[in-house]
């Protein structure tokens, strides 16, 4: 049966991720509409939706005029659980195109070339990574989970715990420089622990009461909750509480403890070789670090993450995580899979026979290779229509008799090197289009634009083999989604050791995109596999993608992160 989640009907989980899966749009008479979209994530949450009350927050997609907010935001809360975090267009550009998209994408996936820094950039992503924080510790309660996704939030788990309950010196110096900490006193926190705003009473000149301390001490110089030089009332402790204790206590007072933070990488996070490069390297593994869980999609992942902290930061790690600030980190696998069943029905739509059906007549006397990718650098398209020129010019007796039907989904196309790519991919299927092809007939069919979700499963279904070339790839859903579109066919998964998938997919042709001659070497062996190598193949991938599911993902990661406490699994804790 599929894992179920331990957690009780009441636990809340507060799902963060850059976009929230909801688009919204206006029409000509002013009118709202709003549309749930369908992405990976959103079906692999489904799980924890079943059993959790369940509330996503991100940014909408577009900034909404200040006079519309109030009836957007109810809509959003009402109908989708879903609150969002507005950002100018100009920052939301700057955080999504300029550091996410320009300096953490590539790098993370082995590109430093492509890494354009830049410190506007940088001050954009940290102002971003405040505004959802802000946004999130607004709408946390105690004993929430909060679920923070992918590299465009990495510096918010710091700012929240540092919101929430004052840890995190990292957190309060960012928030200082943002000017969200005004002269080294966190007015908000001041006001919520004391129900009042700071600097109103009279201090005391010299108070030293017996038996207590002051707050002043939680932090070091400068830090959040330094109230002396201001003169507001000071909280006091029974003495002999530890640091962490009386930041609990604060915690507590606000309403806001044990609050558990966790936070999954969708890419690869990169060896520490690469990763180095970064300007901000500490900052942003400090930005996570504030987390109960880090989850990551292979073991590789964790363990360059892992030693990363220990080269850049000094830091003593264990196999499962790292100590830092007086909680625990754990750090561990959780690869994400696809609700398979989804291509497994869609394919008995009558709508997807019909279509498939008329692509079998269109193809007849002709192998399909399928391939689907974000038009993105990571994917290796280059290297896939290299390998498939080096096969037809080493096999000519297939040509006419075997096409790659390319789909390559318009992606990031505000970004210069996707620009690029874009212009080189049209160069390359328009000379190998040009070298083999005749009147009728093309090697290549290639679409720039992203098809309905009944074309793709008709054209995975149609397939007699899928070829997936990144040159890194956090994980890869295409191949999953081909292997589920093929309980009868039986076609060969033609799969880049670098994609994480290659991890867990046994029972496909591996490759390394690089090495052109052994991936024509590959399509080869793909196309003139026997019928049963191919089946006994295809039992051992579907059998895992059926186990291995989305939902499987989602529960496995909250049923980890509801049974950390935060402290060091071991040892003198507190
Ligand atoms: C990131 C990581 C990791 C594509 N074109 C169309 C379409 N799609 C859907 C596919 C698939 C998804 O988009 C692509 O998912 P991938 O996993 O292959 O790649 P990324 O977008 O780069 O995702 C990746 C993933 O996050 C999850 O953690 O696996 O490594 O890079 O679901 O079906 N869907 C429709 N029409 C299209 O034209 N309907």
């Amino acid at each position: 049966g599929s894992p179920q989640l331990e957690t009780s009907k009441d636990q809340r989980l507060i799902v963060v991720s850059n976009r929230l899966p909801v688009t919204i749009s206006k029409d000509d008479k002013g009118e709202y509409h709003f549309k749930m979209s369908s992405g990976g994530l959103v079906s692999a949450l489904s799980g924890c939706k079943k059993t959790m009350s369940f509330q996503w927050i991100g940014w909408p997609g577009k900034d909404i005029p200040m006079a519309d907010r109030e009836i957007v935001n109810k809509r959003l809360l009402d109908e989708y659980n879903c609150v969002p975090v507005y950002l100018s267009d100009e920052l939301a550009d700057r955080h999504y195109n300029g550091f996410s998209n320009s300096i953490l994408w590539p790098l993370f996936h082995y590109h430093p070339g492509e890494m354009n820094f830049d410190a506007a950039h940088w001050l954009a992503y940290r102002e971003a990574n405040m505004r959802f924080a802000e946004v999130v510790s607004h709408m946390c309660q105690s004993g929430d989970m909060v679920w923070v996704q992918d590299y465009h939030l990495m510096l918010l788990p710091m700012l929240l715990r540092s919101m929430i309950s004052g840890e995190s010196a990292q957190g309060e110096m960012v928030r200082k420089e943002l000017g969200r900490v005004k002269e080294g006193v966190d007015d908000e926190v001041v006001k919520d622990v004391l129900g009042m705003q700071p600097g109103v009473a009279t201090p005391v000149d010299g108070e030293t009461d017996e038996g207590v301390e002051m707050l002043d001490d939680v932090e070091e110089e400068g830090g959040p909750l330094k109230m002396k030089e201001r003169g507001g009332k000071r909280p006091h402790f029974p003495r002999g509480l530890s640091t962490f204790q009386k930041q609990e206590m604060v915690a507590k007072e606000k309403g806001k403890d044990g609050i558990r933070i966790g936070f999954f990488l969708h890419t690869p996070f990169p060896s520490s070789e690469i990763y180095r490069v970064l300007p901000v390297r500490r900052e942003i593994l400090l930005g996570v670090l504030q987390c109960d869980l880090i989850g990551f999609h292979t073991y590789d992942y964790a363990r360059h993450f892992l030693s990363s902290c220990t080269r850049i930061l000094g830091l003593q790690t264990q196999p499962n995580g790292i100590e830092f600030e007086g909680r625990y980190a754990q750090v561990g696998t959780y690869p994400i899979g696809i609700e398979p069943m989804q291509f497994v029905e869609g394919l008995q739509k009558e709508k997807v026979q019909t279509r498939l059906q008329a692509l079998e007549n269109r193809f007849k006397g002709c192998k399909v290779i399928i391939g689907v990718d974000r038009l993105d650098y990571i994917k290796g398209i280059p290297q896939k229509l290299h390998a498939l020129e080096v096969f037809l010019t080493q096999h000519p007796e297939w040509i006419g008799k075997v096409v790659l039907v390319q789909l390559a989904i318009p992606s990031r196309q505000d970004v210069e090197e996707y620009q690029n790519l874009r212009a080189c991919v049209n160069e390359l299927v328009g000379r190998i289009n040009g070298r083999f092809g005749t009147v009728e007939f093309m090697p290549i069919h290639y679409l720039h634009k992203s098809v309905p979700f009944e074309e793709l499963t008709a054209m995975y279904a149609l397939a007699d083999a899928c070829l997936v070339t990144s040159t890194r790839d956090g994980m890869n859903l295409v191949a999953y989604e081909y292997i589920s579109s093929q309980s009868k066919r039986h076609g060969s998964m033609v799969l880049s050791e670098f994609a994480g998938a290659a991890q867990s997919l046994n029972g496909s042709i591996l490759i390394n995109p690089w090495d052109v001659q052994s991936t024509a070497d590959a399509i080869h062996l793909a196309l003139e596999m026997g019928p049963e190598q191919r089946e006994s193949n295809w039992q051992k991938l579907f059998s895992y993608v059926s186990k291995y599911t989305a939902e499987a993902w989602g529960v496995s990661f909250v049923n980890e992160l509801t049974r950390l406490s935060g402290l060091p699994p071991a040892g003198p804790a507190g």
